[in-house]
C-alpha cells in the first residue's frame, strides 16, 4: 500500500485526514467534469483543515492519497475497473488498476489508519432483491470495519428500507446529521426514520470517540447528511424518472456492478443533468462535513 508523503506525515502527526473513494469519480460522474470533481472534493477537504486522500488501485498497488496526474488517470482512464473489496487482491496480483467502491475504500483507509471517509451515497440492498439478491458489499464490508462514512444516505436507486434495515441487522450505527429522517440520496429525505440524530460536527466526532472507547468488535458509523433542500432533485421528476430507469436496466438485462453507474448515467441523461447536480452538493456537502469532523477528531492543524 503507498500512502503519499503528504497522508503519511499527517497520519504520524495525528492531523486530520479524510478519505475520499474513487468508484464516484471514474464510474459515477461523466468525463471530464469528473476530473473537475475529484480535484475540488480535495480542496473542499483542504479548506477545512484536513488532508485528503484519494484512494485508488494503480498497477496493482493500492495508492492512499493521489498526486494530480495519477488522480486524472482515474478520472480519464477509460479501462478502469471497479474495485470492490474482493477484487483487490486479484487487482494486485495481476496488476490491475481501478477505482475503489465505498468498501474497498473503507478497507485500504482503516487499514492505513484514517478514521474518517466521505462519498456520495452508499451502495446497498437493489429492489427485486428476492430474485437477483444484489446487495452492496459495502454494507459487509461496513459492519466489520470501524471507519465513519459521511454519506447522503444510500442510493435511491435501491431499496432503502430493505437497505436500513440489513444496517441494522449487521449492527452498523445509523446517525442523521441535523434529521431525524433517512436523507434520499438526491432527495433531502426518503420517509424513512433513523434512531439517532446529531447536530454538530462535535457530536458526530464524539459518537466517533465512543465507539473507539466501547471498543469490541469494529463496525462503521453512518453520518447521514442530505442534501440541502435548494440543491435536491425534484422530487416528481426524481420518481418517474427512476421508474423509467429501472424498467430500461430490466429490459436490457444490466446485472452486477453495472447496475448503479447505468441506473445513474440513466438518471443524469433523463433529468437533463438536474441529477447530477444534486448528486455533486450532496458529495460536497459530504466532504465538508467530513472534514470538519476530522478536524474535532484531531484538532493539530495540518
Ligand atoms: N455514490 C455515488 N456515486 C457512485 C457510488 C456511490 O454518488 O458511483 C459508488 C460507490 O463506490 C459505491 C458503489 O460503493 O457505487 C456501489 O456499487 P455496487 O452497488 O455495485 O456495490
Ligand atoms: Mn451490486
Amino acid at each position: 500500500m503507498r500512502l503519499t508523503d503528504e497522508v503519511r506525515d499527517a497520519l504520524a502527526g495525528g492531523a486530520p485526514v479524510v478519505a475520499l473513494e474513487s468508484t464516484i469519480i471514474a464510474h459515477g460522474l461523466p468525463r471530464p467534469r469528473n476530473a473537475e470533481v475529484a480535484a475540488e472534493l480535495e480542496a473542499l477537504v483542504r479548506a477545512a483543515g484536513a488532508v485528503p486522500a484519494t484512494i485508488a488501485v494503480l498497477d496493482g498497488e493500492p495508492h492512499v492519497g493521489l498526486t494530480k496526474a495519477e488522480l486524472d488517470r482515474v478520472a480519464y482512464d477509460e479501462d478502469i475497473r471497479k474495485l470492490g473489496t474482493r477484487d483487490l487482491a486479484p487487482a494486485a496480483a495481476l496488476g490491475a488498476s481501478g477505482a475503489t467502491t465505498v468498501s474497498a475504500t473503507a478497507f485500504l483507509a482503516a487499514r492505513a489508519g484514517i478514521r474518517v471517509f466521505a462519498t456520495g451515497g452508499l451502495g446497498g440492498v437493489h429492489r427485486g432483491w428476492v430474485t437477483v439478491q444484489d446487495e452492496s458489499a459495502d454494507l459487509g464490508l461496513l459492519a466489520r470495519t470501524r471507519i465513519a462514512v459521511v454519506c447522503a444516505g444510500v442510493k435511491s436507486i435501491l431499496d432503502v428500507p430493505a437497505t436500513l434495515q440489513r444496517l441494522e441487522t449487521l449492527g452498523v450505527a445509523v446517525v442523521g446529521y441535523g434529521t431525524a429522517e433517512f436523507p434520499g440520496f438526491y432527495l433531502r429525505t426518503s420517509g424513512e426514520p433513523v434512531d439517532w440524530t446529531v447536530s454538530t460536527p462535535e457530536e458526530a466526532a464524539a459518537v466517533v470517540r465512543a465507539q473507539d472507547a466501547l471498543g469490541g468488535p469494529p463496525s462503521a458509523l453512518i453520518v447521514a447528511n442530505p442534501v440541502p433542500v435548494a440543491e435536491q432533485l425534484d422530487p416528481a421528476l426524481h420518481d418517474r424518472v427512476l421508474t423509467d430507469a429501472l424498467a430500461a436496466a430490466e429490459r436490457e438485462g444490466v446485472t452486477g456492478q453495472a447496475v448503479t453507474p447505468y441506473l445513474l448515467a440513466y438518471l443524469t441523461e433523463h433529468t437533463a443533468g438536474a441529477s447530477l447536480e444534486a448528486n455533486l452538493a450532496a458529495v460536497r456537502g459530504n466532504v465538508r462535513l467530513a472534514g470538519e469532523i476530522a478536524t474535532r477528531l484531531n484538532p493539530r492543524s495540518v
